[in-house]
């Protein structure tokens, strides 16, 4: 990566000149002089498996179209309910954040005036200044994740410059690490088959995860695979939309599932349905794991996940038999105690009955390491001190009230998340973002629950405004998003922010000043294998290009698992080591508190919102409708509410 650009003599007007790339101007203004429109790449920024890639219809500097690109091999001509209105929902939503705010009544009553960009600016640097003065740069927290997943606008001039700082550290731990880590201690990778190969399934089992809604262009593919045999499986204590879909939908309790897989795995090798072949060249501990399953006879897993014995039965066998057999997870099942080892447990399925054999068997997770591998991260992770104090976003509200941590965090600055709603311990949460003495800023499209309590809230772009490069964690495809529109009122990029945030703080490093066309053809640039051919000036034209991978892509076809045994491991040394199970195992879940006795998901069933995204916007929340809660019957009779009833809904966390 090349830092060979010298900003800091560089003046503001210069940042926002060459913060926008020479090809999309020149598309925008095409447009501006002769009113002629013009089309322009892009791709969605949300955090989903899908990374679809558009096409905006820019006029007179404005976002007047935005259609699915129809030749994308995996979007298909779609987007979905939540991007289809996009541009009036969201881009041109009158209520997005359009000038600096400032805050001049209580925290949390959303009372804020405009103030400019310039005097906002110095004010924030001077109080950080002051901050870092008194207490060090550790009092400073900087709260961030994947509002947008853009390799720019999500991870760049911001990471750099916190590392410059030496603030403290922030774990992006709230989606997708719990289910990795399980995914990986049995097949060393959160990788498996690729989304279009699962056309070649006999059997898809769909655990914990609801693609209808939350990953709809997978679904085609799971539609064709139906077509040409296949048989499709939920496992999900709701009737998702994906359950009302199902050949066979299976309601275990929540939490119960690594039980199911203990049990299903107990049929299967009693009746030697595994694949004994498979399992005595490419896994460990398989003796280990016979002795464990003898704790896990169908009777004892019937009673755990309230599913009928025979329906255990029917699962394990009908799953065995069927070659090849796919699992679809996705997070559902992470949130609550012990979810990774849910995804552990799971995980030892394909190997045990040989599904990886085929293309398309086995399972699908996250493609996301092929990105990590294919792209160069732009935060510069080389600059960040290890040593420096790191917080657990999901800790957020322990860290902001707890007077054990020291020095305690003055200063909060929030982009692309909204952790007021979607943190846990939503009460203490809300508790430190309450406190006085906590400097809070926040990088919005929206007046967000979070943003209600900033002392700040600065506007910034929407994907149709900014140039980022997205890569995907449920695909194979990397884009390039050319900026279409001018920026609405005095909205800014986030990585535009934070170059002008390293000015005022007199900072002269080059890496802090690169503009976001360096950004994007550095982050290009890794020399990866994947990439041959993948070039900024092509995806330009192109704006989107399938990484070069292996053909076909049936990774673990003979094993070749990236574990330290390089096996699929039943037996994991390693987890033994770090005094963990080392083999799959079950532990209870439970509810916390017999107060609140009754066990709460929250699955992703928004048809319009993204998690919290799109949630601001009066056009997003009028399609939504009311939230919904849905309960059994059982459970709602001995509490008088009715088949429809208004419920408010609370626990002690909030
Ligand atoms: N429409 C829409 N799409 C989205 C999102 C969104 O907010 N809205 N968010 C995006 C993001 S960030 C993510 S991570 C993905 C998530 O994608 P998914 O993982 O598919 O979504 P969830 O709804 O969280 O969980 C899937 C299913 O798991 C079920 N589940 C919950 N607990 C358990 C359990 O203990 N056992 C079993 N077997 N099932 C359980 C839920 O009832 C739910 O139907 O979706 C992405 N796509
Ligand atoms: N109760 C509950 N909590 C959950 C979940 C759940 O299912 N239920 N799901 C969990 C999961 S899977 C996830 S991934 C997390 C998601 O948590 P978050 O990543 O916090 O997701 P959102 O709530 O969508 O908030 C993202 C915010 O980023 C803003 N944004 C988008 N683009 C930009 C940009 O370019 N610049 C700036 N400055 N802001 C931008 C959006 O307007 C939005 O307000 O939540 C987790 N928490
Ligand atoms: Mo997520």
């Amino acid at each position: 990566m090349a830092h060979n650009q010298t900003g800091a003599g560089t003046s503001r007007r210069e940042f926002i000149d060459t913060a926008l790339p020479a090809a999309a101007l020149v598309n925008i203004l095409a447009g501006c002089g002769t009113a002629k429109a013009a089309d322009v790449r892009g791709a969605c920024y949300h955090d989903c498996p899908d990374a679809c890639s558009w096409i905006v219809t820019s006029k007179d500097g404005k976002a007047v179209n935005l259609a699915a690109d129809k030749n994308h091999p995996f979007t298909r001509g779609e987007l979905c309910s939540r991007m289809n209105g996009f541009l009036d929902d969201v881009v041109y939503s009158p209520d997005r954040l359009l000038f600096p705010l400032k805050r001049v009544g209580p925290k949390g009553e959303a009372r804020f005036e405009r103030v400019n960009w310039d005097a906002a600016l110095d004010d924030v640097a001077s109080r950080m200044k002051q901050i870092i003065q008194e207490d060090g740069p550790t009092a400073i927290l900087p709260y961030s994740y994947f509002g947008t997943e853009g390799m720019i606008q999500a991870g760049s001039i911001d990471a750099r410059l916190w590392s410059r700082l030496g603030v403290s550290r922030l774990d992006r731990d709230i989606c997708g690490s719990a289910g990795t880590s399980g995914v990986k201690a049995t097949i060393g990778t959160a990788l498996g088959i690729l989304p279009e190969d699962i056309v070649n399934s006999r059997y898809i089992l769909l655990w914990g995860s609801n693609p209808v809604n939350t990953n709809p262009h997978v679904w085609p593919f799971i539609e064709e695979a139906i077509r040409r045999g296949a048989r499709l499986v939920v496992i999900d204590p709701l009737k998702s939309e994906s359950a009302e879909k199902a050949h066979w939908h299976l309601q275990p309790l929540p939490g119960t599932d690594a039980a199911l897989a203990l049990g299903m795995m107990h049929v299967i090798v009693t009746e030697s349905l595994h694949d004994a072949d498979y399992v005595a060249r490419h896994t460990v501990g398989f003796e280990k794991l016979r002795e464990r399953l003898k704790q896990y006879p169908v009777s004892r897993v019937a009673k755990i996940t309230g599913l009928p014995e025979t329906d255990i039965k029917e699962l394990a066998r009908s799953y065995a038999k069927a070659r090849p057999s796919t699992i679809r997870l996705l997070v559902g099942m992470e949130h609550r105690a012990n979810g990774a080892m849910a995804f552990r447990t799971i995980t030892c399925l394909p190997a045990l009955t040989g599904a990886w054999r085929k293309r398309g068997g086995g399972l699908l997770y996250m493609t996301y390491d092929l990105f990590e591998a294919a792209l160069t991260d732009l935060g510069m992770p080389e600059l960040q001190d290890k040593t420096i104090r790191s917080v657990n976003m999901v800790q957020i509200g322990r860290a902001l009230t707890d007077t054990d941590v020291k020095p305690g965090i003055r200063a909060l600055v929030v982009y692309n998340s909204n952790p007021a709603t979607i943190a846990p311990n939503q009460n203490l949460v809300k508790q430190g973002l309450q406190r006085e003495d906590l400097f809070c800023v926040v990088l919005e499209h929206f007046m967000t629950d979070t943003a209600r309590y900033a002392d700040y809230v600065f506007p910034s772009t929407t994907q149709v405004e900014h140039m980022d490069v997205i890569g995907s964690w449920g695909s194979r495809y990397v884009s390039l998003n050319l900026p279409a529109a001018k920026a609405a009122g005095e909205a800014i990029p986030n990585s535009e922010f934070f170059r002008r945030l390293a000015k005022r703080l007199a900072l002269t490093e080059s890496y802090l000043y690169e503009t976001d066309e360096q950004l994007a053809r550095a982050t290009l640039s890794s020399g990866h294998p994947y990439m041959k051919g993948i070039t900024y000036d092509r995806l330009v034209k192109e704006g989107w290009a399938a990484l070069n991978l292996p053909e076909p892509w049936a990774p673990f076809t003979n094993g070749n698992f990236p574990t330290p045994s390089k096996k699929c491991e039943f037996y994991s040394e390693q987890l033994g080591k770090s005094g963990k199970d080392p083999l799959p195992g079950y532990v209870p879940t439970g509810t916390d508190s017999t107060e609140y006795p009754l066990m709460l998901l929250t699955s992703k069933a928004a048809k319009y919102f993204l998690n919290s995204s799109h949630a601001g916007s009066r056009g997003s929340v009028k399609a939504e409708g009311e939230p919904r809660l849905q309960m059994h019957k059982d459970d709602a009779d001995p509490r008088g509410i009715a088949e429809v009833d208004i419920v408010g809904l609370f626990k002690q966390r909030g």
